[in-house]
């Protein structure tokens, strides 16, 4: 479905990642991929990633950083020149802002720090990755339905998740004619690192599996398969669109308890 396709994977951390499916689903369908990473601490796990999934380049590159966005898009395009896709599966926000309710742990430096790494980020790479995508490319994020709807706890990551899919149609709008296609996959809650250091996730994983029409939570290999449909020109008609991955649960009516 990808075959030959050269895609940048940004955002994986552990075998947990949602980009670690995302990688595995891109692999198995023929992409040659690479692989960036936040610091030396994930160096290890992501040299040995690569290693199952194609020996593909691994570059460091901490995204509140613009000469690292810089630096590895200049590394990026040394080794492959022109690419094909680009996945930006990241979220961060300090965890006091994601704890309680949002009138008690909002401050400016947790907004912005949120919005910084949630949001800008993509917006950093895609500016400087563009001028070297090739003319049928497809670039990729993740949200969660908290940008739509007052979700308990996301609190501010759900403000960075509705710039984020603001962003996605402006860009959409722009490169269009370039050939390069922006669209993000909005997943249902998964068990990654990111999740496991919230309270209460597990529960919360419980309940919501109850109440999706498929009855089930989705899995990471679904949102996987998703996005090698997004990065494949299977989906050549398709930019600027959020497609939920989440068995359903965002087209229900919310019943009052
Ligand atoms: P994860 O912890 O495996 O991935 C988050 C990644 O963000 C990590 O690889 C981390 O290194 C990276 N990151 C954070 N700050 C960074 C920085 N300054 N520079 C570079 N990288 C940085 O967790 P995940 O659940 O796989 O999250 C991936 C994406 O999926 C996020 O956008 C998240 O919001 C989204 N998402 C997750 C769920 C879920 O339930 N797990 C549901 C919907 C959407
Ligand atoms: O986007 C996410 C995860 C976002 C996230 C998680 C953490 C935990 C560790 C961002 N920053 C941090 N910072 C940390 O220090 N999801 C969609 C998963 C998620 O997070 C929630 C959820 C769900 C679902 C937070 C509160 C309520 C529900």
């Amino acid at each position: 479905m990808v075959q030959g396709k050269k895609i940048l994977v940004v955002g994986l951390a552990n075998k947990y990642s949602i980009a670690s499916a995302i990688s595995r689903s891109l692999h198995s369908n023929g992409a040659e991929l690479g692989f960036s990473y936040q610091n030396e601490r994930f160096e290890k796990f992501i040299t040995s990633f690569s290693q199952d999934c194609g020996n593909g380049p691994t570059f460091k590159c901490d995204l509140s950083s613009d000469k690292d966005i810089q630096n590895l898009v200049a590394d990026v395009v040394k080794k492959w020149g022109k690419f094909d896709g680009i996945v930006h599966s990241v979220g961060f926000a300090p965890a006091e802002q994601i704890s309680g309710n949002i009138e008690d742990c909002i401050t400016r430096e947790g907004f912005t720090i949120t919005h910084d790494i949630s949001s800008y980020s993509f917006a950093g790479l895609l500016k400087e990755c563009y001028p070297h995508m090739s003319e049928s490319s497809s670039a990729l994020t993740l949200t969660y339905i908290g940008s739509q709807e007052a979700t308990q706890n996301y609190n501010v990551m759900g403000m960075a998740k509705a710039s984020l899919e603001a962003s996605v149609r402006y860009f959409a709008s722009t490169l269009g004619e370039r050939g390069i296609r922006v669209n993000s996959i909005s997943a249902g809650p998964i068990k990654t690192l990111a999740a496991s250091g919230i309270k209460g996730f597990k529960s919360m994983l419980n309940s919501h599996g109850k109440e999706t029409p498929l009855g089930r939570n989705i899995t990471a290999e679904e949102v996987g398969n998703t996005a090698s449909f997004l990065l494949s020109d299977m989906s050549s008609g398709i930019t600027g669109q959020n497609i939920y991955v989440d068995g359903g649960y965002s087209i229900q009516s919310k019943k009052p308890d």
